[in-house]
């Protein structure tokens, strides 16, 4: 029987060819200091049939309890330790602390899936203190049933903390950060706090008042009866985020004493909560301006207990020791790891189900904690989410692939082999704006360019490869179809990507038509069928991908690429043979972008019918004098609309030009106006224009600090 315990505990010892029945009942042998805890109730539930007189006997307890006082030299002197032993005659639990205790249990759990239970002993603890997630995208925020799966989720893996911080729950941030929910949200945010707890998981929420705070005595106040409110609900742990905003709200000395306050006169004066945390706004490498003094004086000044957060060396980045080596020293104090994976919201139409790896593996101790930023797609994260687990808790035996099998099976048991090869080719993110990329289809890698290569340079097919291809093609048809016919195994997971399995099909689909079409440009009647199947094919994936507001991209870093390469190639084959004119073009796009601000320049560009735009950011922009994004088409088009959203204010736009040109060389100025008063949105006046390019240039003389919200344009029918 396969079985590994999850996370991998640091010593974990079996007597071989022995094990024992799962008793029947047990007496209860419990240590004083577990009574209002999780542990108790949770083997309660594992082992319902406690009797008095029961010759099996569980013994469990934290440190100082009499009933595990002889083991207690075997308790790991760690933080959230245990020491798990299972005799013939008795269980052992018992914890360095409450939590380890409960953790004992939860490792006792995953032993009593087996069918018998081995005489196994366990001296096991967290490498990093804090473990978990960071609800922190853009996006549509989870759902409430999506978070209560998450926080059991989070208990059984030993994560600790559950952060709350959508983007876009309006009470989190601007605009109502300063009023207490509304009755409803608050009762359902209540049961959120109590299922954390239940699992002994702290809930942070966590406050982003940057936008529009103002630094005086009414908003501090409206802050702390904010979290006053939040407390009355049942809230243990808090935090203040000030990423991705611009003006008043960035000033480190002024962020400093606001939680330094929030610190000595609420955290420290209710005594039951956790300590402070806080994201800076200089939150990465790449936005630090050291001389400018920000993370220094948020280093020396904020009180030692707070803990400050970091995303590594880039927004999406991962974390090894240079990254700690760099911020430790200058915020004097162990970084709060904000890792920026699996979460999805700048490259939505993808979805990223491979494995966590990168990350160095022998740095726990240069960090207070480690969360993971998800996708919006809460079940579908739960891949990473288990490795994040895995590697936090015991990063030297942390195993990337391993790991990532595992978690698969932990989603679905019943289809993990088809979730496997669903996930294995949903990983990467495409090409987008902060650069960061992902392996995909790795183990059908050499197949692929090994059948590409031979094609393309001598005209020949590598029989090995094409077999190896067309097999993994029938086996995606096949994971499609299981999957979306998986009934309730785990359905939330398959209404979150039932879009992606629908393109990944006909991904399996188109490949397995470009393949036959590979053998047919020779015969002059075989290959119209295929040609036009696989077209057809195209269209459907691309009507698939316009269907959703986020669009739908499936095995689109080696699948694809290959199979479109594919298609051109035996086309134009087929057309120099016959003398025709068949469409050899698999993929086009009418747009490109260029400029000179480094945050723009790698954001793709999207065509969708008449529609085209450039994918909008989420962060500050940082947008030089002279500083410039252009537009180019590839021929001239008759524009309808342009629309523009900077995110500032009217007179935000005054620091900018925005022009056309039809031949590259000569441009005219277009006006921008807003869609209505007040609102950011702003159209140009372009309607009937033919243009090549399109140019914005920060036309002021100085930096602005803008965001990219949207440049859409429409084309005329
Ligand atoms: C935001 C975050 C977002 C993430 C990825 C931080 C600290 N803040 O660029 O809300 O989900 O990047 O897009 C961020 O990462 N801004």
């Amino acid at each position: 029987q396969e079985f590994r315990l999850q996370p991998t505990p640091q010593n974990y010892t079996v007597q071989q060819d022995d094990s024992i029945s799962i008793p029947r009942q047990y007496r209860l042998m419990a240590g004083n200091s577990l009574n209002n805890g999780t542990a108790l109730p949770l083997l309660r539930s594992l082992m319902p049939e406690e009797a008095p007189d029961a010759a099996f006997r569980i013994y469990i307890g934290t440190k100082g309890d009499k009933v595990v006082s002889s083991y207690r030299k075997r308790i790991p002197q760690k933080s959230e330790g245990y020491f798990l032993k299972i005799e013939k005659d008795r269980i052992i639990i018992a914890g360095a602390d409450e939590r380890g205790t409960y953790y004992g249990v939860q490792t006792l759990a995953q032993l009593l899936t087996l069918d018998k239970l081995p005489l196994a002993e366990v001296a096991d603890y967290p490498d990093v203190p804090y473990r978990g997630v960071v609800e922190g995208f853009y996006g549509t925020p989870w759902s409430q049933e999506d978070r209560i799966r998450q926080l059991d989720f989070y208990g059984r893996n030993k994560m600790n903390v559950y952060l709350y911080g959508p983007k876009d729950d309006p009470y989190h941030s601007t605009p109502h950060w300063r009023k207490p929910y509304p009755a409803q949200e608050a009762e359902r945010l209540k049961q959120l706090v109590d299922r954390a707890r239940d699992n002994n998981v702290i809930f942070y929420w966590a406050i982003h008042p940057g936008q529009d705070i103002r630094w005086n005595e009414e908003d501090r106040e409206l802050l702390l009866q904010k979290f006053e409110s939040m407390y009355q609900l049942g809230v243990r742990g808090f935090a203040v985020f000030f990423d991705d905003i611009s003006g008043e709200g960035t000033k480190a000395d002024k962020q400093a004493e606001l939680l330094n306050y929030i610190d000595n006169h609420f955290v420290q004066v209710k005594k039951d909560v956790a300590p402070l945390v806080m994201c800076p706004t200089e939150y990465n490498k790449s936005w630090t301006k050291v001389e400018g003094g920000y993370l220094t004086t948020l280093g020396e000044k904020l009180n030692k207990d707070i803990q400050i957060m970091w995303t590594g060396n880039r927004v999406i980045a991962t974390i090894d020791r240079p990254t700690l080596d760099f911020i430790n020293p200058l915020i004097k104090r162990k970084a709060y790891i904000w890792w920026n994976f699996p979460v999805s919201d700048y490259v939505r139409d993808h979805l990223l189900m491979g494995p966590v790896y990168g990350n160095g593996l022998d740095i726990e101790d240069g960090m207070s904690a480690f969360v993971s930023n998800p996708m919006e797609h809460a079940e579908a994260s739960k891949i990473s989410l288990y490795s994040v687990a895995d590697y936090t808790w015991n990063m030297e035996k942390f195993d990337s692939d391993t790991s990532w099998r595992h978690a698969i099976k932990d989603l679905m048991p019943l289809h993990a082999e088809y979730l496997e090869t669903f996930a294995a080719h949903n990983s990467d993110l495409g090409k987008n704006g902060h650069g960061f990329r992902r392996e995909e289809s790795i183990r059908l890698q050499p197949a692929l360019s090994a059948l590409l290569k031979s094609y393309l340079e001598k005209g020949e097919i590598d029989e090995t490869a094409y077999n190896q291809v067309d097999e993994e093609c029938r086996k995606i048809i096949l994971s499609a179809d299981m999957l979306l016919a998986s009934g309730n195994e785990n359905r939330p997971l398959i209404d979150e990507i039932r879009p992606w399995l629908t393109q990944f099909k006909l991904v399996g689909e188109y490949g397995k038509t470009v393949l036959e079409m590979m053998r047919l440009p020779q015969q002059e009647e075989a290959f119209l069928p295929g040609h036009a199947h696989a077209q057809a094919l195209q269209t459907l994936m691309t009507d698939n991908d316009a269907r959703y507001p986020q669009g739908v991209k499936s095995g689109s870093g080696q699948l694809m690429p290959t199979f479109d390469a594919l298609f051109e190639a035996s086309t134009k084959q087929y057309n120099q043979r016959f003398h025709t004119a068949l469409n050899a073009r698999a993929v086009y796009s009418p747009y490109t972008l260029e400029s000179n601000v480094q945050q723009l320049a790698l954001l793709p560009t999207q065509q969708k019918g008449k529609e085209g735009s450039i994918a909008p950011s989420n962060e500050v922009i940082l947008w030089q004098a002279g500083g410039s994004l252009t537009l180019s088409m590839d021929r001239p088009r008759v524009l309808a609309t342009l629309r523009i959203d900077l995110g500032t204010k009217e007179e935000g736009y005054t620091h900018f030009r925005l022009e056309t040109s039809l031949d590259g060389k000569t441009w005219r100025n277009a006006n921008l106006q807003s869609v209505w008063k007040g609102y950011t949105m702003q159209k140009a006046d372009v309607k009937g224009q033919k243009v090549l390019k399109i140019r914005l240039t920060n036309t002021s003389g100085s930096e602005q600090k803008v965001y990219f919200k949207a440049f859409r344009l429409t084309e005329q029918e």
